[in-house]
């Protein structure tokens, strides 16, 4: 996530792209069948994260850090507030929440009042939360405000995955992407059922590795805000900002063994970044694109496995914060076939959520949560 400098209100306080040349026409995506439209379902206070909850809802988590459930009324009152353990400055605040598979157990991710990124459980009973079950899992401290990542989401392999950036800065200045001591530039797995905080799953892919921290899944990232799973095939894609050029897309299979390096600070997308040099284990992004007109940070989606919208069934659904508009992935065997412009601009898009019936919401930093439907 990179938040821009604006004049509302609700985002002012947030800085980091100066300036952004939004609407270049050269760029303009060739036509696909699959539009989407809309509709707006709720307003909450600077949404930054969703996910599905129990019974068919959605939870929805506000930057300030608040979690409120979506219903036909809109939101709820707030099911859980940690809004005096959080700030909201840099890119910091409540930056993601997850369920386990079967809606026991609840995580949050965010930084606190030092700036330290925290993923603390609640169990779950009856679809609530209970308070005096609070636990810390696990905690990274942050030489910088920015590229905090945050985002969480279990595995089709039953693990938690947890997403951290790089530290913040600029150009990766501690090379942590590539640095397999750290959990910085990482998109990690552990089992939080199986030991306290946490248990190792085996067969984590630097397990045994002198020097690696165990807990690392794959390496390289810059700032991995959103990433998911195919609900359908469980391959995983993850959203990572660029740095000043390239925002990119990465994929893995299901059936990968973790491991993979994504290639930052080396590589900006496909590109060495300043003088780096390719890792000869790099794995490219599926996808990237240029600041010339489509935007300044990638907002990763979720591989569409909804009914609304059967022309959009298994394509992969992402904006930019930087310009709002909805693309498409078209996917093949980890090949990326085909980039659409879904015909609906969805704001400031920081984030989507994913409902359990596959149905997809769309995060306005700004306050609006929308569901897409068909044109
Ligand atoms: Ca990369």
């Amino acid at each position: 996530m990179k938040l821009r400098s604006r004049s509302s209100a609700l985002i002012g306080s947030l800085c980091l792209v100066a300036t952004v040349a939004l609407g270049a026409a050269s760029a303009a995506p060739k036509p696909t069948a699959a539009q989407v439209s809309l509709t707006k379902v709720a307003t909450a206070q600077n949404p930054t994260a969703g996910t599905a909850g129990p019974g068919g809802s959605v939870w929805i988590a506000e930057r300030a850090g608040t979690v409120r459930v979506l219903g036909d009324q809109g939101l709820s009152e707030p099911v859980l507030d940690i809004s005096g353990e959080t700030t909201t400055d840099g890119e910091r605040g409540l930056l993601g929440i997850a369920f386990d598979k079967d809606f026991a157990h609840f995580y949050i991710s965010f930084t606190n009042r030092e700036g330290t990124s925290t993923v603390d459980e609640f169990a779950v009973a009856d679809g609530k939360l209970r308070p005096d079950t609070r636990r810390t899992v696990l905690t990274q401290t942050q030489p910088y405000a920015n590229h905090n990542g945050g985002d969480l989401a279990f595995g089709p392999d039953g693990y938690l995955y947890i997403a951290l950036g790089d530290g913040g800065s600029g150009g990766d200045p501690h090379g942590n992407g590539q640095n397999l001591g750290t959990l910085l530039g990482k998109l990690l797995r552990i089992d939080p059922g199986g030991g306290d905080p946490y248990a190792i799953p085996p067969g984590n892919p630097f397990v045994g590795t002198a020097g690696a921290k165990p807990e690392i899944w794959a390496y390289g990232l810059r700032n991995p805000w959103r990433f998911s799973f195919d609900k359908g095939t469980g391959d995983l894609l993850i959203g990572d900002v660029g740095q000043n050029a390239w925002e990119e897309i990465d994929w893995a299979p299901a059936a990968s063994k973790g491991g993979e390096n994504y290639g930052w600070g080396e590589m900006e997308g496909n590109h060495p970044y300043q003088d780096g040099t390719e890792p000869a284990n790099h794995v490219p992004p599926i996808h990237e694109y240029d600041r010339g007109g489509l935007g300044c940070s990638v907002t990763g989606g979720y591989v569409y496995r909804g009914a609304a919208v059967p022309d959009l069934m298994g394509q992969y659904v992402f904006s930019d914060y930087c310009d709002g508009t909805l693309r498409a992935l078209q996917i093949e065997n980890g090949k990326v076939t085909g980039v659409s412009d879904l015909g609906a601009n969805g704001g400031e898009v920081v984030a989507f959520a994913q409902g359990g019936d596959g149905e997809l919401y769309v995060l306005d930093i700004g306050g609006g949560v929308s569901r897409i439907g068909p044109a």
